[in-house]
């Protein structure tokens, strides 16, 4: 069993509210004052994009790769370490219409000239793993580009970026929309199965958001088993979402605690975090939060995940195998319902 999770969360959890109908409510910390909530908050892991790391994805190498030494120093310095470094594809004027599927072969080179640094800036930084989410590898509309191409699209990128590296990771995190209509690798699924079409399928695997499962109308618990029975579960973004809206990124165990409780049974019962697997968050702080109480998203995420942990370990699993057996599962849902409630 594992006794000592390690938890990750990314610069971006902790922001300034804005959303796609109104500005920001609270000014935003900088980088190192964010940097210092790590630690306080029970945080060894920070997620970040390539431009987290530097201050700009097009500039020269030479720059970057200053840039991302600094970076280095200040996370040991602090005790905390690079979990991941995912290229920010998403926001470039480049790439309004996607990065690797993107009609444009102007576009694609620079989706994967920018992906290849941020492998090279993963390595500095001391991450082994580069996440890819797609956010923009779809479309609006069905006619707007060759959606078998795309696939191979997808397959030829992460070829490309196995080959550049030979010891880099990548996880692929699948969401089925938002910010396009349809996203053409919408699920964890889907990804593995192009994984095993790539170079090296030992060094692709995925990292499960929750509120992405739910939003492709799944159970997290389920899709994280998936991944675990495929030895491919390599991160999570733990979180939660109240039905089929944007995705919400409330705080883990906010919305339904029993799905919640779920997928820490699952990772429990897996032995999640015995390969230094992190307890990532993806979780936003309701726009309505003063900048002084705009943190505590993360504290209440985490402490939630802790006391699911101690629910999953005194649930009497004798008695889950009894009426498993006895096939009495009206008599399991009130088990659980009364180890939640007392
Ligand atoms: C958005 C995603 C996003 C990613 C992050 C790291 O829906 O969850 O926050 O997790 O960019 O890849
Ligand atoms: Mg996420």
């Amino acid at each position: 069993m594992n006794t000592n999770y390690r938890f990750s969360f990314g610069p971006w959890n902790i922001h300034s509210g804005a959303d796609p109908f109104g500005p920001p409510v609270r000014e935003e910390f900088s980088f190192a004052e964010k940097l210092e909530f790590y630690k306080q908050l029970g945080f060894d892991g920070v997620q970040f994009h390539d431009d987290d790391v530097v201050s700009s994805a097009d500039a020269l190498w030479s720059q970057q790769e200053a840039e991302a030494k600094q970076m280095r120093k200040l996370l040991d310095e602090r005790g905390l370490v690079a979990e991941f470094v995912a290229p920010r594809l998403w926001e470039h004027p480049l790439t309004i219409d996607g990065a690797i599927t993107a009609n444009s072969a102007e576009t694609r080179k620079y989706a994967l000239e920018r992906s290849k640094r941020a492998v090279d800036i993963a390595r500095i930084v001391g991450a082994k793993d580069l996440v890819l989410w797609p956010a923009r590898e779809g479309t609006y509309m069905r006619e707007a580009k060759d959606p078998i191409a795309s696939v191979g699209r997808l397959v030829e990128w992460m070829n490309a970026i196995l080959e550049h590296d030979k010891d880099i990771r990548i996880l692929g995190e699948m969401k089925p929309n938002e910010p396009m209509d349809h996203a053409y690798v919408p699920t964890t699924g889907h990804f593995l199965g192009l994984a095993s079409l790539t170079v090296d399928p030992s060094r692709v695997g995925t990292l499960i958001e929750s509120a992405h499962a739910i939003l492709a109308g799944l159970d997290p618990s389920d899709e994280m088993a998936y991944a675990l029975y495929h030895k491919k579960l390599w991160s999570v973004h733990l979180n939660d979402q109240n039905g089929l809206k944007f995705d919400e990124d409330k705080s883990f165990g906010a919305v339904d605690l029993r799905r919640a409780f779920n997928q820490v049974w699952v990772l429990e019962r897996a032995n999640y975090g015995q390969n230094g697997e992190f307890i990532g968050l993806d979780v936003k702080a309701l726009r309505t939060q003063s900048k002084e109480t705009s943190t505590k998203h993360l504290r209440n995420s985490r402490a939630i995940f802790l006391r699911l942990v101690e629910l999953a370990r005194s649930l009497d699993a004798a008695k889950v195998e009894e009426l498993r057996a006895a096939r009495d599962y009206e008599e399991l849902d009130l088990l659980i319902v009364k180890h939640f409630i007392g």
